[in-house]
């Protein structure tokens, strides 16, 4: 049997929120932290252990808050320091943990630091940011910025570019440049002193960039800092700490997330987020799901870190759009599929994570166009493709598909005015589909996503095999059907999901007919013939 080392979270299953559009409490229209408070006995319920809430620090807002102006003070939309000290001590009265978002690759360009470093080349803030000599219109490379234009962005007075992989507010920070780390060390230990659970790190494989070799993430020096920063801060403490690795593979994950605990607890690897889209192009550019190669990429993170790392788990972030509508289907099969998706997910090994609105099977948005949306990344996409000649329908279509505002319209509540979410004017519209689809319309359905995921949530917590077992993908070959075992000394879990809208046989059920049935989302018995989205998991021991 074996027995990973027994850390809390590894056993836990994490909530994100997305606190702009999770409750808002004062009817401004903007998600804060005394609505997340209102909102804890629901969290409670569905049985999460931790929230790992999305930046509050105070912010112009140019990318929603991950533009950081002060690390230590909360944005006067989201509430105060006492507020977010009253939230992390109410939320450990529901047996919740606090976990903060870490954007440490870069500031707002309101920060202090880059106030200073941008009045001369002698400021002693200056080497906090990365900046070039030029001369106008000759950016030192051809690098392109996340949100659309040059990575370069020309200060006169300075005769000098600085570096920003992000939006032209969010210039990078420097971390070759110990002040800037020691400045950051003190800033986790002083959130640490508040009594926080962990850290989630915005895009942390992109600290280490070597902007003159054109490297963004993955630079030579990458786990020299993670380790440093590890060994600094969050080794004082039992924390749950997650790296945003978009450039992780299964080799480098073995690093972030070695038993040792040098590095991080787990990160959040993309390499199954990205296999619906063209080779080679943006997320914009859609293709069809490769459904053998998803089983098999999903497979090779669960053996490749099995006894070695730690896996996160993950469909949904407040990046990307919502599962039920991308993998899943939407319409006629929304309440089958989405627990499909959960059954599949919260099987595996790993820390699972339920982003917002998840758990009750919301579904992406379709506004009727561009003047809708909110997102900076869509709006200048829009705006470039446009420009570049792109076809409207087809551009809107990439948004309608991929837009990080899909997961971003107001938490549904209830069918009341703007689902419940507040009592004003909603900084983003609600998704009209809320009066059929809301936490209250769950709550009173013993058959709905909600109880599905709670029920989810429990099995985790009540049968070692979920976080214990080694996993062994069947049927690798099917183009229909994901069916995996967890083993754990004489403990055998079989995970059976039809991913497809047509009935599909499942020949290996035959075995498992004695089975005990600790989950299934379709009412009666299960046969070998799986209904459409039918998933089942069952137990041997
Ligand atoms: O995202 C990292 C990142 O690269 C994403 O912007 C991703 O490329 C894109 O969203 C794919 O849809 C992190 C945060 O999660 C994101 O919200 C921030 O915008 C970004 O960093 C900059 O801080
Ligand atoms: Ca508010």
């Amino acid at each position: 049997m074996v027995k990973t080392q027994d850390k809390w979270w590894k056993h836990a299953v994490v909530y994100q929120i997305y606190p702009r559009s999770f409750q808002d409490s004062n009817g401004d229209g903007i998600g804060d932290l005394k609505g997340i408070m209102e909102r804890l006995p629901y969290l409670e319920k569905l049985g999460i252990d931790a929230i790992w809430l999305s930046p509050v620090c105070r912010s112009p807002q140019d990318d929603n808050g991950y533009d950081i102006s002060d690390y230590q003070d909360i944005d006067p939309m989201f509430g105060t320091l006492e507020d977010m000290e009253e939230l992390i001590r109410k939320a450990k009265d529901h047996g919740i943990r606090i976990i903060m978002d870490l954007v440490l690759n870069h500031t707002s360009d309101e920060h202090r630091w880059f106030l200073e470093a941008k009045k001369s080349k002698d400021n002693p803030y200056h080497d906090y940011y990365v900046w070039r000599d030029g001369t106008e219109d000759t950016p030192p490379n051809e690098m392109r910025a996340s949100f659309g234009g040059s990575a370069w962005e020309w200060v006169p007075e300075l005769g000098q570019y600085y570096f920003h992989q992000f939006s032209v507010k969010q210039p990078d920070l420097n971390w070759e440049n110990e002040k800037v780390r020691r400045e950051i060390y003190d800033m986790i230990l002083w959130w640490m002193d508040k009594g926080v659970g962990g850290f989630r790190l915005d895009v942390i494989d992109q600290i280490a960039k070597e902007p003159d070799l054109e490297i963004t993430n993955n630079g030579p020096m990458l786990h020299a800092f993670i380790r440093e920063m590890s060994r600094e801060t969050f080794q004082k403490g039992d924390l749950i700490t997650v790296g945003e690795a978009w450039g992780a593979d299964v080799e480098r994950a073995k690093l972030y997330s070695n038993p040792n605990g040098n590095e991080f607890s787990m990160v959040f690897q993309f390499e199954h987020i990205g296999l619906d889209q063209q080779e080679g192009k943006e997320k914009w550019d859609l293709a069809p799901l490769p459904f053998v190669k998803l089983k098999k990429v999903l497979a090779k993170w669960q053996t490749g870190l099995y006894g070695r790392g730690w896996n996160s788990l993950f469909w949904d972030n407040h990046d990307l759009p919502r599962i039920v509508s991308r993998w899943g289907n939407d319409r006629e099969y929304r309440v089958e599929s989405a627990k499909m998706l959960a059954a599949l997910l919260h099987g595996m090994q790993g820390t699972p994570y339920i982003y917002q609105g998840e758990e009750l099977g919301m579904t992406n948005v379709k506004f009727a166009d561009i003047s809708h949306y909110k997102d900076i990344e869509s709006v200048n996409m829009y705006k470039e493709r446009i420009e570049a000649g792109y076809d409207k329908d087809d551009v809107m279509k990439s948004i309608y598909a991929r837009g990080r505002d899909n997961a971003r319209t107001p938490m549904q509540w209830d069918g009341s005015a703007n689902a419940g979410f507040t009592a004003g004017t909603p900084w983003i519209e609600v998704n009209p589909n809320y009066t059929t689809i809301n936490a209250r319309e769950e709550l009173e359905d013993q058959d709905s996503v909600f109880y599905f995921y709670q029920k989810l949530i429990r099995l985790r917590k009540e049968y070692p095999v979920f976080v214990d077992g080694k996993f062994e993908l069947l049927m690798p070959e099917d183009e229909k059907i994901f069916a995996y075992t967890r083993t754990n000394g004489d403990s055998r879990m079989l995970v059976c999901a039809n991913f497809s809208g047509e009935q599909a046989e499942c020949p290996l059920l035959a075995e498992w007919v004695d089975a005990e049935v600790l989950i299934h989302n379709y009412p009666g018995e299960w046969s070998k013939k799986l209904r459409p989205y039918e998933a089942v998991i069952l137990i041997q021991s």
